[in-house]
């Protein structure tokens, strides 16, 4: 397990120890590749040194910017050398590896300390190195990394051991990347106080919180981006619980590539809907559910048009929020003077989310609809025949649509507008029925508020009126995670659905797959699971 070492690359700000310890190396018959006073260093302590240009044939340039940034150097440190093909694509290009890396960084922090100027403590950013001590620490299988003149005497025992041992390089190698990472959180504090962003993010303390005896305030990211930062053109205040339903909303319709609209009430979409403009999609989105949609939350992911906002004007709204409004449709909106109204910078896909536990908190990766999964292009189809062109459109758009629906999660969709919403139980097969259930209920009563309210003609709108009592039928599932037996899907076929998205990967995948082709409807499976709690 030990790998020999033949070849180190050295590279420190901080030469303590670096005489001696590269004498070892020489010792131990090792050659040394170096960076400029790094290398003149060694040279003058009398030991043999391979200046780094020898081995780019590049001069050192940029006031010494791009020193080891090459991939003479980077291909000699990451290639695996478990890999016969690594090794031979080495040769192919005179390549020779590493199999050792020893870098200390410039001192970003102690630059700050010392009072230098912004372009002072810019200039000390260590780019080659990090790269390298990352190149290095990845390839931790065959290449060992030292970022601190501390670890210089274990390694020179190393040296006489033959090598160092795989789970010393794994050791070393968690090391650095604990030193780059915290080497970068300096970078960015040193630039959030810059930037003075937290001072700059507004906070402001909200009337009550979720409830009216709760305290509650808005704290601002300095970002820019998103519900926090929003413009509010009129309107009352937002509230705690508008802020929350805005935020669902605006990442629903965000969730679509196509003009999008999304209602929400109480952190749930009661309709999302794309078409070819918003309008469009605003009356399929209504369509699905306009009981619950009296009250909610209307975000879309296109400017609001003049069209879209006469249509909400007879409909009892809490919040509308849009990257923009076309000229006349805030005026439009003007007369309900409560509702209000949000321009608003969509927040950039990814990020961390923080979710408050007892003692603490959780952190995750953002969930965005953004895996191979998420495409039809990645899904396997395991029942019934391949959809077409259109019903591939629905499931693409249910599946997409379901991301935003607490779990639970059953989505019923047609013509890109959701027609039925089971969130939020605690068991698949009760999802599958309130979503069946409130398809076929919610949408005879969709044709009369619909025409009430001036909405209609599109989408799911001309479904409702097609088959008043039965949205369910001949419409598309997806469901956020696995069904864990086929009962949740039995339910969707007994209403009609014709074809079933869904993540797969429950024990009994071939129960359920086994009922969906009984019933000669089309399953895919994506590979993907979206909870969302
Ligand atoms: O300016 S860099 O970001 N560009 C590079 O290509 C590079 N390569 C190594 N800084 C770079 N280094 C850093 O130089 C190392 O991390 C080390 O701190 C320092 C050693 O330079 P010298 O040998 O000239 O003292």
């Amino acid at each position: 397990a030990r790998v020999s070492i033949r070849r180190a690359l050295v590279s420190v700000y901080d030469k303590t120890g670096i005489l001696d310890f590269a004498r070892a190396l020489e010792a131990a018959g090792v050659e040394i590749v170096s960076t400029g006073s790094t290398a003149a260093r060694i040279r003058e302590a009398g030991i043999a040194v391979t200046p780094v240009e020898d081995v780019t044939g590049f001069p050192e340039c940029l006031e010494g910017r791009v020193k080891t940034l090459h991939p003479r150097i980077h291909a000699g440190i990451l290639a695996d050398r478990r890999k016969a093909a690594h090794c031979a694509q080495l040769d192919d290009l005179s390549v020779a590896p590493f199999d050792l890396v020893v870098c200390n960084l410039y001192p970003f922090a102690d630059t700050v300390a010392s009072g230098a100027d912004a372009d002072g403590c810019v200039e000390q950013i260590d780019i080659g190195g990090p790269s390298m001590v990352r190149a290095a620490a990845k390839n931790h299988p065959s290449v060992a990394v030292i970022v601190d003149p501390a670890r210089y005497d274990e390694a020179i025992e190393a040296l006489a051991a033959g090598g160092f041992t795989l789970d010393q390089r794994r050791r070393l190698a968690a090391a650095a990347f604990a030193h780059t990472a915290s080497y970068d959180a300096e970078i960015s504090r040193w630039f959030a106080d810059q930037l003075d962003l937290e001072a700059e993010a507004p906070t402001h303390e909200l009337r009550y919180g979720e409830n009216p005896h709760q305290s509650a305030r808005v704290i601002a990211d300095g970002s820019g981006e998103g519900i926090a930062h929003a413009t509010q053109l009129q309107g009352k205040a937002m509230s705690f619980n508008n802020y929350t339903d805005a935020d669902a909303a605006l990442r629903a319709a965000y969730d679509h590539s196509d003009p999008c609209v999304a209602i929400v009430k109480h952190a749930n979409p009661c309709g999302i809907a794309t078409a070819a403009d918003v309008a469009a999609a605003h009356r399929a989105a209504h369509a699905c559910d306009p009981v619950s949609a009296y009250g909610g939350v209307i975000a879309c992911n296109r400017p609001v048009s003049v069209e879209m906002a006469r249509q909400i004007r007879p409909i009892f709204t809490e919040v509308v929020i849009a990257p923009d409004y076309e000229d006349g449709a805030v005026e439009e909106l003007s007369g309900k003077k409560n509702l209000r109204i949000l321009k608003v910078t969509p927040p950039t896909r990814g990020g961390e989310e923080i979710k408050q536990i007892s003692g603490g908190q959780l952190r995750q990766s953002r969930d965005d609809v953004n895996e191979p999964g998420d495409r039809a292009s990645g899904w396997t189809l395991v029942a019934g025949q391949p959809a077409d062109d259109a019903l591939l459109a629905d499931l693409e758009f249910a599946w997409r649509s379901v991301r935003s629906v607490r779990s639970n999660a059953i989505l019923l969709a047609k013509g890109r507008a959701t027609v039925g919403v089971g969130m939020g139980q605690v068991n698949r097969v009760d999802s599958a029925k309130l979503a069946v259930e409130r398809a076929n209920t919610l949408g005879s009563r969709a044709t009369g508020d619909a025409a009430e309210a001036g909405v209609g003609g599109a989408n799911a709108a001309d479904v409702v009126a097609d088959h008043p009592e039965e949205r369910a039928r001949g419409s598309v599932a997806a469901s956020d995670a696995f069904f864990p037996f086929a009962d949740g899907l039995q339910v969707l076929i007994d209403a009609g659905v014709r074809a079933v998205v869904q993540p797969g990967g429950s024990i009994r995948d071939d129960e359920v797959i086994a009922a969906a082709n009984a019933a000669g409807i089309t399953m895919y499976l994506t590979g993907v699971r979206h909870f969302c709690h």
